[in-house]
């Protein structure tokens, strides 16, 4: 019997992936209007600014029963007045889906929020991992001077529901007052 080549990797630094069933999407920040509190810091921005990037390992289809995929989001630093990049956050579309975030690379926030609105967060650093329960939506923010790289696994069948967030956000937002990082 052969003994493989591994087709797929994944760097032990920042987590980029490459290899087969490997893809990029990227995020900017004209595909997130109504996310910032600070409309009119919003709208002075450039919006073809990139705020995050996705790489994901997708060994089967979106929607597959038992099926796991693999991806590293990669975070910008930078602020939208006093609110620091994220992700949109989503609840997934089988909303009893699970997942692993785990840090890698720059320091930043993992918010949750419950299906009753209820937020809280955890720090993300290089070796910190985080299990996102299900029912639970989840947004990345980068609180650092430095790209935030952060690993997840998730159910290929989890999917995203991004209607809820968009409508009414995560009841809190991750800023900078006076050098202190807040949650208000
Ligand atoms: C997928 C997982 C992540 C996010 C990524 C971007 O379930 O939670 O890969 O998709 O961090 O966030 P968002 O909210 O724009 O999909
Ligand atoms: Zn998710």
């Amino acid at each position: 019997m052969e003994i493989k080549d591994p087709r797929n990797h994944f760097s032990k630094e920042n987590g980029a992936l490459s290899g087969e069933k490997t893809s990029k999407t990227i995020r900017k920040l004209k595909d997130m209007k109504g996310f910032y509190e600070d409309e009119e810091a919003f709208n002075k921005m450039d919006p073809e600014t990139v705020l995050y990037e996705v790489e994901m390992h997708a060994p089967v289809k979106a929607g597959t029963e038992g099926g796991l995929f693999f991806g590293t989001s990669f975070l910008n630093p930078g602020k939208v007045g006093e609110e620091f990049f994220m992700t949109k956050g989503h609840f997934h579309e089988i909303i009893n889906r699970a997942e692993y975030y785990w840090g890698l690379e720059g320091e930043g926030v993992l918010v949750f929020m419950d299906e009753d609105g209820n937020a809280s967060a955890e720090k993300v650093c290089p070796g910190s991992l985080h299990f996102v329960p299900g029912k639970i939506a989840h947004r990345l923010v980068n609180t650092g001077d430095t790209k935030l790289a952060v690993g997840a696994c998730w159910p290929a069948d989890a999917g995203h529901q991004y209607g809820p967030i968009a409508e009414s956000g995560f009841g809190v937002r991750i800023k900078e007052k006076n050098g202190t990082i807040i949650a208000e």
